[in-house]
């Protein structure tokens, strides 16, 4: 195979991993996060926009992804995304009963 062939083919394999990767979103609304649980595949990004009025600041502390967004307001958002399988604990800093799962599979 010549190498421009070779390029060519890399470059069509990136480019359906990078559509196969999915967007979902878990929101932070009347100091609770829209979704109890939720199911993704290794490499999907994960949005967290803030509905309430008030700050939230959503973290992991989850060996399979530590992550720590800050506080942020409400209309903000910030995306997370998910490179290594297993479960994923998030919560807020600012509400300690806030509580959801990934599961990144
Ligand atoms: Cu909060």
């Amino acid at each position: 195979m010549s190498i421009r062939w070779s390029v060519v083919l890399f470059g069509l394999i990136f480019f359906a991993g990078t559509l196969s990767a999915a967007e979902h979103e878990v929101g932070q609304k009347n100091k609770n996060f829209t979704v109890e649980s939720l199911k993704i595949k290794v490499g999907d990004i994960v949005s967290f926009p803030n509905y309430d009025s008030f700050y939230h600041n959503v973290y992991s502390l989850s060996p399979v992804k530590i992550f720590d967004l800050g506080s942020y307001a409400k209309g903000q958002t910030q995306k997370v995304k998910f490179e290594k399988a297993g479960k994923v604990t998030v919560q807020c800093a600012i509400h300690p009963d806030m509580k959801m799962t990934i599961d990144v599979q």
